[in-house]
């Protein structure tokens, strides 16, 4: 047995080691603005590579269905702590497998099947845990959608009061996954409050701004907030929910588990206390800071090279680019970058086709890159540089894509990750 505790991957599985060589050197070589990624820190990476995968646990720190679980009580007891300090809050369940799975629990505990709910629309930056069709949010329950304002951009809060008053939601929903503005968390509460509704905040993408004091907390506002520890919060793939009122806690505990998971993900739990930890030192509100300037340098840049931004700009770490006016498809903007060295996600704009193929859309997020140390001027030349390649023509084309290359692979050079 010896070769099964101590050979590397390297040797036992060739065709999975040069996957995971050819990935790390893709990160490192690309720069990444994909707005749901990040890049973890050698402690988190060290923790999800754990042998605390091993452990089987079920239930909560303290009150197990199997033995030996002391070592990942002491972990998940740090992460609801951590969690709880972050974020203000007085509850905070640490075990959701992904922040969908978390959403899932939270309807799970709030609603029967057949009950309406009113989230922001997909298109308009939601999310499709929150009650698309396809997915089981928008099967089991009866979803409804609010928008923004065709002019700004902006969710529209006299629509979102409008539709409550009209449709009388058990649950109204906010957050999403690519919406680039700041909420109004207490303007929706209010609303929710005006139809006995209670009220959902997924800050997935921004709870590591929400973390870091650069966005407002739903936390004061929300019934209940949900998050993924994997984006702007820069941890492990999974999920948080949170309250302000401990008084949910026997809910939200037995809808997790076992509501809708089984045994826990230990060494997922263990990353996430790391990530909060380093959430709480005060070198991440500063990183957090720079999030914000270099999103502006991103969306001013593209603006001054002929890009047209959703509502103008950014409050976040996430720009949505608009290519109605110039005729270029989200996927083939998505390809343009591809070839050049940067990473992106086509996607639906507010108003755009229901089909993914003929989106305008392309979302830009900057946490990676922060991560890795691009500064607001380092965004500006990247703005720039997206700007030249999505606006080439047949003839200038290849040379724009090469000078981009150029600039791409300088500043992968001058900003390294993972590197001993
Ligand atoms: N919700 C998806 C995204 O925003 O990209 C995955 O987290």
């Amino acid at each position: 047995m010896s070769e099964h505790f101590n050979s590397l991957v390297t040797d036992s599985d060739p065709l999975i080691a040069s996957a995971l060589q050819a990935e790390l050197q893709r990160q490192q070589n690309q720069i990444e603005l994909i707005a749901s990624e990040n890049i973890v820190s050698r402690a988190v990476l060290e923790t999800l590579g754990h042998a605390m995968t091993n452990k089987t646990l079920e239930g909560y720190p303290g009150k197990r269905f199997h033995g030996g679980g002391q070592h990942v009580d002491t972990a998940e007891q740090a992460a609801i702590d951590r969690a709880c300090e972050l974020f203000g809050c007085a509850y905070a369940n640490v075990q959701p497998h992904s922040g969908s799975q978390a959403n899932l629990a939270v309807f799970f505990a709030l609603l029967k099947p057949g009950d309406r709910v009113l989230s922001l629309d997909l298109a308009a930056g939601g999310h499709l845990s929150h009650g698309l069709g396809a997915n089981l949010s928008g099967r089991w329950f009866e979803a409804h959608h609010y928008g923004v304002d065709r002019d700004t951009g902006t969710i529209d809060y006299e629509q979102v009061a409008a539709r409550a008053h009209e449709i009388k939601p058990r649950l109204l929903i906010t957050g999403g996954s690519a919406y680039p503005r700041q909420i109004d968390f207490e303007r929706l509460a209010a609303i929710a409050q005006s139809v006995d509704a209670l009220f959902l905040v997924d800050m997935a993408h921004i709870a590591g701004l929400v973390a870091g004091g650069v966005h407002p907390s739903p936390i004061p506002h929300a019934d209940i907030v949900t998050c993924t520890t994997t984006k702007t919060l820069r941890g492990p793939r999974g999920g948080l929910i949170l309250a302000r009122d401990a008084d949910w806690a026997r809910r939200f505990q037995s809808s997790v588990f076992p509501g809708v998971q089984g045994s826990i993900h230990s060494q997922v739990i263990a990353a996430k206390a790391v990530c909060l930890g380093e959430a709480l030192q005060p070198s991440f509100a500063q990183y957090t800071r720079s999030i914000v300037d270099n999103a502006r340098a991103l969306s001013e840049a593209l603006q001054d090279g002929g890009i047209t931004v959703v509502s103008g700009g950014t409050d976040t770490h996430l720009v949505l680019l608009d290519f109605s006016a110039i005729g270029l498809l989200g996927s083939e903007a998505e390809g343009r970058l591809d070839r050049v060295g940067i990473t992106s996600n086509k996607n639906p704009i507010p108003f755009d086709a229901a089909n993914p193929a003929n989106w305008v859309g392309l979302r830009l997020g900057v946490a990676a890159a922060t991560t890795r140390g691009l500064d607001a001027a380092s965004f500006r030349q990247l703005g720039h540089t997206i700007a030249t390649v999505l606006t080439a023509s047949d003839n200038d084309q290849q040379a724009r894509e090469s000078a981009a290359r150029d600039t791409v692979a300088a500043l992968c050079g001058a900003h390294p990750i993972y590197s001993h």
